[in-house]
C-alpha cells in the first residue's frame, strides 16, 4: 500500500531502528516506547490487522512469532515479555498494517497497553 507508513518502513523508504528483517518479516523499535524494551514485528505484506488474517496469509503470522521467539532470546528477554496487537477503533489501532508490539524490560503488571 503506497500510503502505509509500515509498508514504507519495511521497504526502507522511511528510516527506522531495525532489529531484524528477512523476506517476510521486519522488526523495529517503536517510535514511542511504552516500556524499556518495545519493538514491533510486522509482516512485509500489507495485512490491515488481525481481523484480516486468513488461511492465505496466516503463515506470515506464524513467521512473525518465530521472529518474536528468536528476538526474545537474542535480546535476552528471559524475564518475560508481552505481545499485543490492536485491531480496530475500540483497540485504538493507529497504524492499519498488522503489527505485534513486544514489550519487556520491567514488570508489566496487569494493565493493558492503553487504558
Ligand atoms: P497501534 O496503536 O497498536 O496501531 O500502534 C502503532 C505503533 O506504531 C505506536 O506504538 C507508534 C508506532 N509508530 C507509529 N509511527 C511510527 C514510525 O514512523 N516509526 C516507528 N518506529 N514506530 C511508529
Amino acid at each position: 500500500m503506497s500510503d502505509c507508513i509500515f509498508c514504507k518502513i519495511a521497504a526502507g523508504e522511511i528510516p527506522s531502528n531495525k532489529l531484524y528483517e528477512d523476506e517476510f518479516v521486519v522488526a523495529f523499535h517503536d517510535i514511542s516506547p511504552q516500556a524499556p524494551v518495545h519493538f514491533l514485528v510486522i509482516p512485509r505484506e500489507h495485512i490491515p490487522g488481525a481481523a484480516a488474517v486468513t488461511p492465505d496469509n496466516s503463515r506470515l503470522i506464524a513467521r512473525c512469532f518465530e521472529v518474536i521467539a528468536m528476538l526474545a532470546q537474542r535480546e535476552n528477554l528471559a524475564g518475560g515479555f508481552r505481545v499485543i496487537t490492536n485491531n480496530g477503533q475500540d483497540a485504538c489501532q493507529s497504524v492499519h498494517h498488522l503489527h505485534f508490539h513486544v514489550l519487556a524490560g520491567k514488570n508489566l503488571g496487569e494493565r493493558l497497553i492503553r487504558d
